[in-house]
């Protein structure tokens, strides 16, 4: 821990060079990711929203984008999940031009409001002004994160700008009310193409949490199934792959991404489909990605089973009923940053038993506070790492007994 303290003063100084990251890609090799010269690159860092309404990345307001991404090196992290909406790329079809954040701002938050936090993001970041647009708001997080060291994991969070997910809010499933497949490939098409310019991003989250469509019982009964999981799924894979095949390519599950069970064995997904990574071109750019909130596990043996099972089992070399051999990637789970919550059952399993498999993961979540979640402004983040002005850490105590040891278990 001294050793990673120490380090993460040197990084807050400044970018060094021992500290970089290869321009050159990922790709996978059996269950690891793996860069260029072949070695190993275990993911363990945090989600970083900027899907809700805004559609920017959070906390621009309090801190400059060099200061977030310094706080987050000084834990030791490698990787950012980045998420964003399909609503900010159609846009940008729509209007011929991305969106001044100003204006974005101004959208979601009322003149005043809008007016006054983008006063403050320009005070904050002064590289910005009235020009700037959103993307390149994210191009900055980016840049910045690539001069630091950390990876960039962009993630299409939701398609209408807000909080999610629900099972009821549009959002939740190909062809639901705002969740049009068409703007969500095409969202994905012009990503791919864009994240070339930006190193640091070797890998894409094509949908976070996939859910029942609750209130659509016609599309839940005719859609919300495997098959058209994989229809989807491998159609939007070979859009991106085709566009950019340098990225890893993550494959959420259903039910809020907690279960891709079928996908280690290849399983029958319904009228005799099963996923091969074999059938890819592109196998070596798979990676499976789940959720996990199960904050309620009696015991680390019950919570680790259900994730072997959920989809993890992807893992195991050795187990010949593995048809897909698959590096795995815990991109959400998280916890109430205070003084106990770490310590329960929950937390302290998959702070050991997720290193213990050599599996990724990302924190939910960095957010401090949001520009505007569910109706409120400036809505504070109990889950958030960083305090609500996202000067410090909000609980010292989870910081050092939990999430730096479990970042040194993964990457020490
Ligand atoms: C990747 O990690 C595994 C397990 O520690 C090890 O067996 C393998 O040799 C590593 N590969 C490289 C290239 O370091
Ligand atoms: C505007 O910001 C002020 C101060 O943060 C807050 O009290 C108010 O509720 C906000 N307005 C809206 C419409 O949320
Ligand atoms: C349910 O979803 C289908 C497919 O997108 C759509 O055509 C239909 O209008 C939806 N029904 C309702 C009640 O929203
Ligand atoms: C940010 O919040 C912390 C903790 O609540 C507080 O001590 C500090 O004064 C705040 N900083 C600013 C600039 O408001
Ligand atoms: C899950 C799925 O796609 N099921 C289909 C399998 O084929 C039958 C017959 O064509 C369809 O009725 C099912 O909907």
């Amino acid at each position: 821990m001294y050793l990673s303290k120490a380090l993460g003063l040197l990084f807050a100084t400044g970018p060094l060079l021992i500290n970089a990251i290869s321009s050159e890609p990922l790709s996978t090799s059996g269950r690891w990711i793996v860069d260029s010269a072949g070695n190993n690159v275990t993911y363990a860092g945090v989600n970083w929203p900027g899907a809700a309404e805004a559609m920017l990345p959070e906390g621009l307001q309090y801190q400059s984008i060099e200061y977030i991404v310094s706080k987050i090196k000084s834990l030791g992290m490698n990787v950012i999940r980045l998420t964003f909406a399909v609503e900010m790329i159609d846009d940008i079809y729509e209007n011929g031009a991305d969106v001044p954040i100003k204006t974005s701002l101004i959208n979601a938050l009322g003149e005043a409001n809008g007016t006054s936090v983008y006063n403050e993001i320009i005070s904050h970041n002064p590289q910005f002004n009235e020009d700037t647009t959103r993307l390149e708001v994210y191009d900055a997080v980016a840049n910045e994160c690539y001069k630091q060291g950390i990876y960039v994991h962009f993630d299409n969070h939701i398609s209408k700008a807000m909080w999610c997910c629900s099972t009821t809010d549009g959002n939740s499933w190909f062809g639901d009310t705002y969740f049009n497949v068409a703007n969500w490939h095409r969202a994905w098409t012009y990503m791919a193409d864009h994240v070339k310019s930006l190193p640091a991003v070797k890998s894409i989250g094509m949908r976070n949490e996939l859910r029942t469509p609750a209130d659509n019982a016609t599309l839940t009964s005719t859609s919300y199934n495997w098959v058209d999981w994989y229809a989807n799924m491998v159609e939007n894979a070979k859009q991106v792959n085709s566009v950019n095949p340098d990225l890893l390519i993550f494959f959420s599950g259903l039910n809020f991404d907690v279960d891709l069970s079928p996908i280690p064995t290849a399983s029958d997904l319904g009228n005799g489909t099963a996923f091969h990574k074999t059938d890819f071109s592109f196998a070596d750019k798979i990676v499976l990605e789940l959720h996990n909130y199960d904050s309620s596990a009696s015991s680390c043996s019950s919570l680790s089973s259900s994730l072997l099972s959920d989809g993890f089992e992807a893992l195991e070399t050795d187990d010949s009923s593995i048809v897909n051999v698959l590096p795995v990637v815990l991109t959400e789970f998280g916890y109430a940053q205070d003084s106990t919550t770490y310590t329960e059952v929950y937390a302290s399993c998959l702070r050991t038993w997720i290193p213990s498999v050599h599996a990724g993961w990302m924190v939910w979540v960095l957010s401090g506070s949001y520009y505007i979640r569910e109706g409120i402004q400036d809505y504070d983040e109990t889950w958030g790492l960083l305090n609500h002005n996202w000067s410090d850490w909000r609980s010292s105590q989870t910081i050092e007994n939990a999430i730096i040891p479990m970042v040194e278990a993964s990457l020490g």
